[in-house]
């Protein structure tokens, strides 16, 4: 099988409503949608995306700067494309702009060896299980009343999930203590909830809360100071008993082993655009298995259930709803988790009708 086109497609999903975390201001999502056509009538999918779409043609550029080492390869020898890649961009850089690149096209790569092999992702990794746990994490914003957080934890409740992830980082910590109550009070004491701080604290704010959030038994605290302040991360991890979970701001398994040395958190949340596609994704999942430490995927639920099909060490992924007008096919969802698709590749496909940007 040869790779024959390099097709992009800028799309633009816009939000329901503005909303915010501690440092995002969010009115919609622009994607780049990456389409690799073969000689053999087979075509592999994979999208990056921008919040608000900023600089999203910058992205695109760069996808299709790619398209002398993507065309004409046979999309099997994905660990030699992603080679190649690699070694290009090291005048660039190995984060940012470049890593995103590569990741969609690693991805789509791997989107038709499982559909050239008529089988999903997970059974060509080696699979682990056919469903995964996951949380409602489109909402329970920063900028929601308590009402309006009261009543979006009512209603996830009611869509068949059993966790959800109330994001934090108020100006004045007594608030986040009173949302996080407010949720409590809605969903009752079994329903899991999880906190992201969105790298809003300093370590020693980030603690205090910490203490202060501990009676709450939640699944785990996230992003609770800066991404790059990894020596903060670990005071954080070393002074509460709540797991602490962060990396989605990390890159390439570069990144994930730094955190993994300074003893970071205690959970990992890569993410398939900045870490490096599936292919990189996998060599994560087991980095982290090798330290006895957990993954749980960030964004990108549909690709993402690929890992947690073959990654032992997998604990949930993120449910976001932003994607679904992309994909054809929807997410099931049952009892707070979610199917594994048997479809072949990762089991999406983009819909023909999306709007351009
Ligand atoms: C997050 C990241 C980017 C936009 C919105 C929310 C958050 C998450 O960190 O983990 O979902
Ligand atoms: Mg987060």
């Amino acid at each position: 099988m040869k790779i024959t086109k390099l097709e992009t497609q800028l799309v633009n999903l816009p939000l329901p409503r503005p909303i915010k975390t501690a440092i995002h201001d969010m009115r919609s999502v622009g994607c780049v949608l990456l389409r690799l056509r073969t000689d053999q009538g087979l075509t592999g999918e994979a999208y990056l995306f921008t919040l608000n779409g900023v600089r999203l043609k910058a992205f695109d550029e760069m996808v299709r700067g790619f398209e002398g080492l993507v065309v004409g390869q046979d999309p099997h020898h994905v660990t030699a494309i992603w080679e190649d890649i690699w070694a290009e961009i090291n005048p660039t850089g190995h984060k940012g702009v470049t890593i995103s690149a590569l990741s969609t096209i690693d991805t789509a790569c791997w989107d038709l060896i499982g559909k050239a092999a008529e089988k999903p992702l997970h059974h060509i990794f080696g699979a682990c299980r056919e469903k995964i746990s996951t949380y409602a994490s489109s909402g329970l914003w920063l900028s929601y009343s308590l009402d309006k957080l009261q009543a979006e934890a009512q209603s996830f409740l009611g869509q068949g999930f059993t966790a959800m992830k109330i994001r934090l980082g108020s100006q004045k910590p007594s608030d986040d203590i009173v949302r996080v109550q407010a949720v409590r009070d809605v969903v009752g004491p079994e329903t899991g909830l999880l906190v992201d701080i969105n790298q809003g604290l300093t370590p020693k704010d980030a603690i205090r809360l910490g203490r202060e959030l501990e009676p709450f038994n939640l699944i785990w605290i996230e992003e609770p100071v800066a991404a790059y302040d990894l020596a903060g991360h670990a005071r954080v991890t070393a002074a509460l008993d709540t797991p602490i979970a962060s990396g989605e701001t990390e890159y390439t398994r570069f990144g994930i082993q730094a955190m993994i040395e300074k003893k970071a958190c205690d959970i990992l949340m890569p993410d398939l655009q900045r870490i490096g596609g599936l292919t990189e994704m996998r060599r994560v999942a087991a980095l982290a298995h090798a330290h006895n430490l957990p993954i749980s995927t960030h964004f990108f639920t549909h690709e993402s259930l690929t890992i947690a099909g073959s990654a032992a060490n997998c604990m949930s992924v993120e449910h976001i709803d932003w994607f679904a007008p992309l994909f054809n096919e929807p997410l099931e969802i049952s009892k707070g988790e979610i199917l594994i698709p048997q479809r072949p590749g990762t089991g999406f496909s983009f819909r023909a009708d999306l709007a351009k940007f």
